[in-house]
């Protein structure tokens, strides 16, 4: 039986870089979940019959929401879901499942790095046929549909058991519950060279593995244990856990400081490794030598074609305006186009469908390619296997000598976090009221070639996003980059990019926050970060 329950508009449900994120109790409201799916399903056309496919990364309240989630996909008339066993399934493993069953879109049900938990952050996010997170056009049309939704169809049944394999019958169509892992698996075995990476694990090679209970400990240890004989052990925290242990699911240098000590240790790991909350950002911590996601995005497009999956060479690389332009040197190495676009996943989808970008990355631990279109920790982690694999190298080599040949690209991002909205705001808008007036002034020894506030026009569906953050390029090839988080639920978060590049081998063995000592004080000097939002210093620093 479909009912059609009347509702009233929650306020503020309007997806930021990456879905709609709140805290839990919010989404915990009665109707609030039921109106933005429905707002979902409002935007779409010609679903009617197609298949969806849907999971979440296991967080509290992920079980309930699956439940609401089947029964108004249905009830709208989605003739197919594909839910992944418990109601769990990676970001990436989503991405795949959208684009191997030619399915309509999906639903993922995270919030990503943030923590989970009664008073942690749930969230949800549409993503559309190609595997990829909505565009900006659609989340403003879900957006705009949840303002003045006054009805929403539920199919009346008892709860859809998703523990179990297999089919069921369900309103008018089906729910197929189906293993998580599987196909994801065999999409990483046809891209990376196993056989390889097996026979490195059989040397003595180790990996040491933080699924940080969340959703990538089922992925890992049937990949890196089961079928690379990475041996048991390899995978810590596998277990996914509706509050991941109590821990924050965002694998940086402070959440995973246990990583790094232990990559640290002489006789420590080879590899230490970690992904976050739904499995879509990774860590890359070598014995002796922590590779930045800036950095490990330019070797990992330099170094793709050592993969069969890349045998042929990649198109073009594209990275978020924020992450260094250590990719930059690599794309003009390799002969290859670098593509500068907006924070967010979102918008590589267009350049990865023009078959324009073979690789992407974001400088907060996002890598990928174009065998989804979400990013992927763990296809990051089997990519940097493959490499060492083939080189012969430890990542510490790999990492010197691509600075050697490139230049190194110092880059720290300093996060000002849950500050007052108002004060951040204000900030901003003084910096973007500031720009006119930036270009030529002096520093000390530092001056301003040029500022702005970064705006993309898509090459590819001829669309424009403006305001994605103040940038103040140096005349000596530094840069400082300002913006506000889209992902937070509480304040406002403040991000700070700085970078410099330094081209002379001998310079290149700073301690990073050392290297740019000078840029930081200039980025908190410059937006009078102080006065806006009461903090001398940052809370995180990455
Ligand atoms: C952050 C990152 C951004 C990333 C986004 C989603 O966004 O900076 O690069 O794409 O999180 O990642 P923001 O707006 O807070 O800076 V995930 O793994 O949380 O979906
Ligand atoms: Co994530």
């Amino acid at each position: 039986m479909i009912a059609a329950i009347a509702t009233t508009p929650f306020e503020g449900q309007k997806p930021g870089t990456s879905g709609l994120r709140k805290k839990t109790p919010v989404f915990q409201q009665p109707r609030y979940l039921e109106n933005f799916v429905q707002a979902i399903m409002d935007c779409l056309e010609g679903f009617e019959g197609a298949t969806l496919v849907v999971g979440g990364d296991g967080r509290y309240f992920n079980r309930e929401a699956i439940q609401i989630v089947l029964k108004i996909a249905l009830a709208n008339g989605f003739g197919r879901i594909l839910v992944g066993q418990g109601g769990v399934l990676s970001t990436p493993a989503a991405s795949n499942l959208i684009r191997k069953n030619r399915a309509f879109g999906g639903i993922v049900l995270s919030a990503s790095h943030n923590p989970g938990g009664p008073d942690g952050d749930f969230g949800i996010k549409y993503n559309v046929g190609n595997g990829g997170p909505a565009p900006e056009k659609l989340t403003d049309a879900i957006y705009e549909r949840t303002k003045t939704i006054a009805h929403y169809k539920i199919l009346e049944a008892p709860d859809v058991d998703v523990d179990t394999l297999g089919t069921v019958r369900l309103g008018g169509g089906e729910i197929e519950v189906i293993d998580p892992v599987s196909d994801y698996a065999e999409l990483m075995r046809g891209l990376f060279d196993f056989e390889r990476i097996a026979a490195l694990f059989r040397s003595g090679f180790r990996l040491r593995f933080d699924a940080m209970s969340a959703v990538t400990g089922p992925y890992a240890i049937r990949i890196f244990e089961e079928l690379l004989g990475a041996g048991a052990g390899t995978v810590m925290n596998g277990t996914p856990l509706p509050d991941f242990g109590g821990h924050h699911p965002d694998p940086n240098l402070v959440h995973c400081k246990h990583l790094l000590d232990l990559a640290m240790t002489p006789d420590g790991p080879d590899l230490c490794a970690a992904s976050d909350g739904d499995g879509d950002r990774n860590l890359i911590i070598g014995r002796g030598q922590f590779a930045t996601p800036s950095d490990s995005l330019a070797i990992l497009a330099a170094n793709a074609r050592l993969a069969p999956g890349y045998a042929g060479g990649i198109a073009g690389i594209a990275r978020s305006m924020p992450t260094s332009r250590a990719a930059d040197r690599v794309a003009q190495g390799l002969g290859v186009k670098l593509y500068e676009t907006p924070t967010g996943w979102k918008f590589f989808g267009n350049l990865l469908d023009a078959g324009l970008a073979t690789i992407c990355g974001e400088e907060s631990a996002g890598t990928g390619s174009n065998h989804v279109r979400e990013k992927d920790g763990l296809w990051a982690v089997l990519l940097w296997l493959n490499i060492l694999a083939a080189r012969g190298e430890s990542v510490k080599a790999v990492v010197v000598s691509h600075w050697a040949r490139y230049g190194r690209n110092y880059y720290s991002r300093h996060d000002y976090e849950e500050v007052a909205s108002d004060g951040a705001n204000a900030l901003v808008k003084a910096l973007r009221e500031g720009l006119p007036a930036f270009k030529g002034k002096r520093f000390g020894g530092l001056a301003i070639a040029s500022a702005d506030d970064f705006s993309y026009h898509d090459p590819v569906d001829g669309s424009d996003s403006t305001h994605q953050g103040v940038r103040l390029h140096f005349e000596d090839g530094a840069r400082i980059v300002y913006r506000l988080s889209g992902t937070g639920t509480e304040g406002a978060t403040l991000r700070v990019y700085i970078e410099r590049f330094e081209p002379d081998p001998a310079g290149q063995n700073l301690e990073t926050q050392e290297a740019l000592a000078e840029l930081i004080a200039l980025s908190r000097e410059i937006a009078q970060i102080e006065r806006y939002t009461g903090r001398a210093a940052p809370s995180v620093i990455t």
